[in-house]
């Protein structure tokens, strides 16, 4: 492997550009040097923020060039399992987006080809775990200072989301983060999901229903409640409250500064997770090429993870489309990802 990480960034869209954008400029080890995608007039604008990347439109060919060491997967996730093959194939280390793949089945074979290399080579993108007031909370759990976690409420709020984004994306897409991030804050896995419908926002597009309410259980009997919309108008915000036996812990509050004017007070909040998680994306990102680079090759969510949040949104979406708690029910994890 060269000194410097070269990485190939599979997808040139939002995530793919945000990427491209973040490892030139404020990832130290690492640089692009492949831009994956078949959109030629995309995939130009891409590689002009990455100096010296070279273009291709399928990842079997930039890996035939010899271009790259290590592949960030940021095309929609229907589209994952066609990149994580021949990447495992090549043996070279993968961070994907969430989700892994849109189902367990799919991910289920994918864990099967990645336990035929020595060790795990898969982190999966799930950045709120990189978030520093995430990470604060998940502490104070596991330090016990508050007592056991008894309830956490969830809010992820969206002001509007693209025309692509169907009525299971609210599941796979949204509630797809709380599915990983909760269980790893709580020390506790999710053994049952149910979904609310509460009174429809009439400024969703028509396609959807929701708001929706999703309520997990978890194996140390904590219940946590997720308010999901996606048609708020107002901002993007993304904030939790944890009840313990002792007290109550609160993240993702707004912040910033505070504005009185004509008779108001106000705080700024974000419009996008680009923004709101700008500073996860970056630790996500520096902590993987430097994982790589020392040989570890996955410092985060790995592709068992994103497994288990796989089986968790199939029970989210059947519980959102026919009602009742519905069980998850997990295999026991392979050694391999001990
Ligand atoms: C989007 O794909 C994300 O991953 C965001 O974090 C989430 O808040 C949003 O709802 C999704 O559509």
């Amino acid at each position: 492997m060269s000194a410097e990480l070269r990485i190939a960034v599979v997808g040139a869209g939002m995530m793919g550009a945000d990427h491209i954008a973040r490892i030139t400029e404020r990832i130290s080890g690492a640089r692009v040097s492949a831009v994956v995608e078949p959109d030629a007039g995309r995939a130009a604008d891409a590689a002009g923020h990455a100096p010296g990347a070279e273009v291709f439109a399928r990842i079997e060919d930039a890996l035939a060039a010899g271009a790259v060491d290590a592949v960030l997967i940021a095309v929609p996730g229907q589209f994952h399992e066609p990149v994580l093959r021949p990447a495992l194939a090549a043996g070279i280390p993968i961070l994907c987006e969430k989700p892994l793949t849109p189902d367990s089945a799919s991910s289920w074979e994918v864990l099967q080809l990645e336990q035929q290399l020595d060790r795990p080579h898969i982190q999966v993108g799930f950045m709120r775990r990189f978030d520093d007031e995430y990470r604060a909370l998940r502490e104070l759990v596991a330090s016990g200072e508050a007592g056991e976690l008894l309830l956490v409420h969830a809010q992820h709020r969206n002001p509007s989301v693209p025309e692509s984004y169907t009525q299971n994306m609210l599941i796979n897409d949204s509630v797809v983060h709380e599915f990983d991030v909760v269980p790893w804050l709580a020390g506790s896995p999710i053994v049952s999901v149910e979904v609310k419908r509460p009174r429809r926002n009439s400024l969703a597009p028509e396609r959807l229903s929701e708001p929706i309410l999703v309520l997990m259980e978890l194996e140390s009997g904590a219940i946590v409640d997720v308010e999901m919309s996606v048609s708020i108008q107002f901002g993007y915000q993304v904030t939790t409250e944890a009840v313990f036996e002792r007290g109550v812990a609160r993240i993702g509050q707004p912040g910033g500064m505070q504005r009185f004017d004509a008779g108001t007070f106000r705080l700024a909040e974000h419009l996008s997770f680009t923004t709101r998680f700008a500073a996860a994306y970056d630790a996500q990102i520096q902590r993987w090429v430097d994982a790589v680079r020392r040989g570890d090759l996955v410092d985060g969510p790995n592709a068992w993870d994103g497994y288990l949040v796989a089986l968790a949104c199939e029970a989210g979406v059947t519980a959102m489309a026919e009602g009742g708690v519905v069980p998850v029910e997990a295999p026991p994890r392979p050694a391999f990802y001990a």
